[in-house]
């Protein structure tokens, strides 16, 4: 791949808006994808293997659980904070934005918020310095969309909990030591158990064959009869809102995350443009293409000044699902046509893998299809503004 020359866009001074700590946190993570992510993701991905020895640098630079308070080992920033570190993480590749949303939306986040204290000191702190790695499993061979019909499932045994049930589609599965699942109790109602890796019944077979998020590990999560210790159950939430809660807070952070996949899209094509020649000129002086980049700098403004406003709504905890369903539609869709767009103006280079912009494509499909697919978002918009739901 070739060097990393990144330069970002902020065609409104946005950075006006940021703190001296924001813009702190934002740049040493824009320095570690470049030092760490960049030179290595092209082959990672080509080899379809998650860089597992990134680990500790995630946790250092703080992307393990970043609004987790500091008594539970995390590093207590706010949500622009966590948005900021999302969007240069993408920026580098989708998939490694993907092992910290987890860890931290999907794993951190429901242990701080519906877990008992004992379950917060033992897990959290581990988690934040990613000594534990953590899975989320909600979605099922036979329920993407829907999970409300999820037939995973457990049963009171009097001193355990005996869980059955498949996941599928669940990033991070085949290496993490524990997952968050989602199941349903004899009366069908839906909570969250804490699984170790350890437990006897439970295995985690790695997906294969993706064309998409190559550098990010999946698998399925089996469950055949897994005893699972009564005091792994989170207590203090259940019901369906459980999991969609979480989900709020990842959704959230592929807002932001998206536009760090665009930015990189255009910057390249930008820079391409501006070298490459053809007719005696660089192509970036043909009108066709200064309308592609003119467009696509247009659209990367829009889209981080709804995240960022979205993320002073959160910062005072007034931020709505449906706001967030909004950003996360509306920024990865915004991606994913800059990729495309700027694929072209690279032309037959834009293939290989000596630039990012075809693997940025091929991530975004993913993200446009996972926390809810881009249909499904419209479908909240909808019930929203119209109070019809369309989903019944
Ligand atoms: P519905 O009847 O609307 O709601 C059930 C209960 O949940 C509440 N609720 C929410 N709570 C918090 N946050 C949200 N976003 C919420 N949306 C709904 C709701 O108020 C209700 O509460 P209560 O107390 O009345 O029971 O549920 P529904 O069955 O009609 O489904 C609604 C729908 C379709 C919007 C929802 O199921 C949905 O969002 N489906 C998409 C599924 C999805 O996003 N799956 C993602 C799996 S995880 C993943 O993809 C990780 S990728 C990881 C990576 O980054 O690598
Ligand atoms: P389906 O629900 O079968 O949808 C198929 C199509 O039908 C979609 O276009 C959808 O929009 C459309 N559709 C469905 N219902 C409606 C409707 N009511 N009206 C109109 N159209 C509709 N899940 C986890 O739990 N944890 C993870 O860590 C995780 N990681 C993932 C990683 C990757 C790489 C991928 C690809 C997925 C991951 N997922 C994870 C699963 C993801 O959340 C689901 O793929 C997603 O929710 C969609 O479910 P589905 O694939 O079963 O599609």
């Amino acid at each position: 791949m070739k060097p990393d020359l990144f330069e970002a866009p902020d065609y409104y001074n946005l950075d006006e808006l940021l703190t001296d700590e924001h813009k702190l946190i934002r740049d040493s993570a824009r320095e570690w994808v470049k030092k760490s992510i960049s030179p290595i993701i092209e082959d990672y991905a080509q080899k379809a293997k998650f860089p597992e020895h990134i680990i500790n640098e995630l946790a250092d630079i703080g992307a393990f659980g970043p609004y987790i308070p500091e008594k539970y080992g995390g590093p207590g920033l706010d949500h622009i904070s966590y948005g900021l570190l999302m969007q240069e993480i993408e920026r580098g590749d989708s998939g490694i934005r993907s092992t910290a949303s987890v860890q931290s939306s999907l794993v951190m986040y429901p242990i701080w918020k519906y877990g008992s204290e004992e379950q917060k000191m033992k897990f959290l702190p581990k988690l934040a310095t990613g000594e534990l790695m953590g899975c989320f499993g909600l979605t099922e061979p036979d329920h993407g969309s829907n999970p409300g019909g999820m037939t995973t499932n457990f049963k009171d045994k009097g001193d355990h909990f005996l869980l059955n049930g498949a996941k599928l589609w669940i990033s991070n599965a085949p290496f993490a030591d524990i997952a968050i699942v989602w199941a349903k109790n004899e009366e069908g109602r839906i909570h969250g158990l804490i699984v170790e890796r350890n437990m006897e019944g439970f295995t985690t077979p790695e997906t294969h064959n993706k064309w998409s998020l190559r550098a990010s590990s999946t698998g399925e999560l089996i469950f055949n009869d897994v005893k699972v210790p009564k005091e792994n159950l989170l207590p203090n939430k259940s019901g369906l809102g459980a999991p969609l809660g979480c989900l709020d807070s990842a959704r959230y952070g592929i807002a932001w995350g998206a536009i760090g996949a665009a930015m990189d899209c255009y910057d390249t094509a930008l820079r391409y443009s501006k070298e490459r020649v053809q007719f005696g000129k660089p192509i970036g002086g043909f009108q066709l293409q200064q309308k592609k980049l003119a467009e696509m700098i247009t659209e990367i403004t829009k889209a981080q000044l709804l995240a960022w406003r979205l993320g002073t709504l959160k910062n005072g905890e007034k931020a709505t699902s449906a706001q967030i369903s909004m950003a996360k539609r509306n920024n990865v869709e915004m991606a994913m046509k800059i990729a495309r767009e700027a694929r072209q103006i690279l032309g037959g280079m834009g293939i290989t893998g000596d630039y990012s912009i075809m693997r940025h494509m091929m991530n975004l499909e993913s993200v446009v299809t996972y926390e809810g697919t881009h249909d499904i978002h419209l479908l909240i918009t909808g019930l929203d503004i119209t109070g019809l739901n369309a989903f019944k």
